[in-house]
């Protein structure tokens, strides 16, 4: 009988810990598809953060480290330079990666380090409660801001990805989302260019993915997946914001 579906190879058979509806799965099983595809599995060495996808090295069938409160570019950084010849990326959250280590995506990106970033961006901290990011939206509420984000007392939510096409070390930048079918491949393309990049040893590539936090936004999946749609894109515009010159 032919096989039409099967589980990818880069991921272990651990149970994964998410909430209901969260789409941190979905993120690591277009990671570990394209890891697979690429044949890379073997030479990948990922880097977990702090937040819900801490776990992330339980989870993706290649060798994992940790790194605590955003610095997993930098640990990136080191284990890239001493081994080349390895894929090395980095998985991080939007608490991670645009507030507690703000500076660490921001001089990898500089330095132009030939490593890949997968930045979920669920506009909310989710592990910890709830509490309000960078990117949480105007008017969003959040555990510190019961009444919503206002722009006099945080300012406008950051756009990583604008902010790191503007520099010359990134030489890859998509932001994806994955709330439909029709997204989710437009996300595993955008993933698997970015590794490309770094097996072109192009520069510094990263794919934002909007996803959902329907716990700490207090929704139900079906419907966190609405606001996303309707809230997050328009302000967080998906599309390619950056690529090697000879893709173009
Ligand atoms: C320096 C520092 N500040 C705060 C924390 C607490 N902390 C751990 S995970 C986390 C939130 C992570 O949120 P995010 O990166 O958005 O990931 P998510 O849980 O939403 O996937 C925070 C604030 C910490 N461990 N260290
Ligand atoms: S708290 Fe939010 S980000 Fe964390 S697993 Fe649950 S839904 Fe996902």
């Amino acid at each position: 009988m032919a096989v039409v579906f099967q589980k990818t190879k880069g991921l272990t058979d651990k149970e994964m810990h998410y909430c209901p509806g969260c789409t941190h799965g979905i993120i690591h099983r277009l990671v570990a598809e394209v890891l697979e595809e690429l044949d890379v599995l073997g030479d990948a060495i990922g880097v977990a953060p702090v937040g819900c996808s801490v776990l992330a090295y339980d989870y993706l069938n290649c060798d994992m480290h940790e790194a605590s409160h955003g610095r997993a570019p930098a640990v990136a950084t080191g284990i890239k330079r001493v081994r080349p010849e390895n894929v090395v990326f980095t998985y991080q959250g939007d608490g991670d990666l645009a507030s507690i280590g703000t500076a660490e995506i921001v001089h990898v990106a500089h330095r132009g380090e030939k490593i890949t970033t997968i930045f979920v961006n669920n506009a909310i901290y989710g592990m910890t409660g709830g509490q309000m990011a960078p990117t949480t939206l105007i008017g969003q509420k959040a555990t510190t801001a019961p009444l919503g984000r206002t722009v006099e007392h945080s300012g406008m939510p950051l756009k990583v990805s604008e902010m790191l096409a503007t520099i010359d070390g990134a030489a890859f930048v998509e932001r994806v989302t994955v709330d439909s079918p029709a997204n989710v491949r437009k996300a595993k393309k955008a993933i698997k260019a970015a590794f490309e990049c770094q097996l072109a040893g192009k520069g510094f590539s990263i794919v934002e993915v909007l996803s959902t936090c329907p716990t700490n936004w207090g929704m139900s999946p079906v419907e966190s997946l609405g606001w996303l749609k309707d809230n997050m894109i328009p302000y967080y515009p998906l599309g390619n914001l950056r690529r090697p010159e000879e893709d173009k």
